[in-house]
């Protein structure tokens, strides 16, 4: 067996293990709920190896879907498993959309309909088109009308779980929020170290902004009335490709795309105005704070959605993304890509999302790179990515400076996107 096969087989391996039946689990312990991002990726992955199990995987998910178009960010399908803050925390039964099965009231980044077309391109299923496109349109319009505002085309996010959950981007607008006291014990605790993840106080303002949505039915009058909104550029970037797909999807079936191209487009423009000439990156945006740039990987986010000019890509890469101050590797950290600037005071390399590198954020921007006719790079960071998992195995994460697996072993994604990544 040559190693890409052995690779390959064990990442099979891994999913084999987390699959639910229904979905695959995150992480075997720590994550036993069907999660929206994770699950879209894992499609992505189960297409190179067993489509019609992908399938499956987006139609559990979209078992979740609420009847005004949200696809939520945790589907509770399994009611006993060990998980804090659960269902409870949540309480989407009272709220009239909501499915029949528990639900978190926010939603995610909406890989989906990407992770639809890597499974259509892999094994052309009509039928299976017809039946979930209409619900990947209603969940995309659902982000436009409620998530819009301005003219732009932008969507907010409304908690940072929508996004990369401790990300320093999200403190200054976290630090708006009296944190309440916790009234459970933290899973999280129980399984992995403190130093990998979120703080209590982080928690506790997590909790307070879920009850002052729950308070609004998850749904405040316009992303400014709430609590926390904030103009999350990888959330943005992939909206933005997955509206372009949701448009070639259509295409398939003779269907109308035109909403969703439309949406790509105006997307595009946006994310393309938020270009910071001097930083080599793109501005974010806090709605009740500051805009700038925020020495977090999401400043390189626009790479994905293949925003840059060619001249703009380059710099980017020469300058954030493969600079070794900053997101690039370096002699005494060399594996990249940092979910944080090593330049940054907020930089730390063993905290979730606070440094570490992730393998779902390598893969965007290989992507991104390829898309943006940088075939080189992208080869370089593919290379350097598929050596982690090889050397430290398929975890949640991994310390950018001595590749120790941090977070969930066996993570779903991890091993998904490896798979990807060999094909
Ligand atoms: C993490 O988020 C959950 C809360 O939703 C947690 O910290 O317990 C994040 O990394 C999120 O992006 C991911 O989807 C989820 C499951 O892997 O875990």
């Amino acid at each position: 067996m040559t190693s890409v096969q052995s690779l390959a087989a064990r990442a099979v391996e891994v999913l084999r293990r987390n699959d639910a039946g229904l979905f695959v689990k995150p992480g075997p312990r720590v994550y036993p709920f069907q999660w929206n991002w994770d699950s879209a990726l894992v499609a992505i992955g189960l297409a190179r190896v067993d489509p019609e199990r992908g399938r499956v995987e987006v139609r559990s998910l979209l078992r979740g879907r609420w009847s005004d178009g949200m696809v939520p960010h945790i589907v509770f399908h399994l009611q006993d498993a060990d998980y804090k803050p659960g269902p409870e925390v949540w309480g989407s039964s009272e709220c009239p959309s909501a499915p029949g099965v528990a639900t978190s009231g926010i939603t995610q980044p909406p890989v989906l309909a990407s992770a639809v077309r890597a499974l259509h391109e892999a094994d052309p299923d009509r039928a299976f088109l017809e039946e979930v496109l209409p619900a990947l349109d209603a969940w995309h319009r659902w982000l436009h009308g409620t998530r819009s505002f301005d003219e732009s085309g932008l969507v907010a996010i409304v908690h940072p779980w929508e996004s990369a959950d401790n990300a320093p981007r999200f403190d200054a607008a976290l630090a708006r929020i009296d944190p309440r006291e916790l009234t459970f014990a933290r899973s999280d605790r129980r399984h992995l170290h403190d130093a990998e993840r979120p703080t209590d106080l982080e928690y506790g303002r997590y909790m307070a902004i879920v009850e002052r949505l729950r308070e609004r039915g998850y749904r405040p009058a316009s992303p400014s009335e709430a609590p926390f909104a904030y103009v999350d550029l990888a959330f943005n970037s992939i909206l933005a490709v997955a509206e372009d797909d949701l448009a070639w999807l259509f295409g398939e079936i003779g269907g109308d795309g035109k909403r969703a191209a439309a949406g790509a487009t105006r997307l595009r423009a946006a994310l393309a105005e938020r270009w910071d000439e001097t930083e080599a990156a793109y501005r974010e945006r806090d709605l009740h704070g500051a805009d700038g740039t925020t020495q977090t990987v999401a400043d390189l986010f626009p790479v994905y959605a293949g925003i840059p000019d060619e001249r703009q890509a380059r710099k980017l890469f020469a300058e954030s993304m493969w600079s070794p101050e900053r997101f690039g590797p370096s002699e005494d950290a060399p594996w990249a890509v940092t979910t944080v600037s090593k330049s940054s005071a907020a930089y730390d390399p063993r905290r979730y999302w606070r440094g570490p590198v992730w393998i779902n954020i390598n893969w965007f921007l290989v992507r991104g790179l390829e898309r943006g006719g940088l075939a080189a790079e992208a080869e370089e960071l593919r290379r350097l990515t598929l050596r982690l998992v090889e050397t430290s195995g398929f975890a949640e994460y991994y310390h950018a400076q001595t590749g120790e697996p941090l977070g969930s072993e066996d993570f779903s994604w991890s091993a998904a996107l490896a798979l990807d990544l060999l094909s």
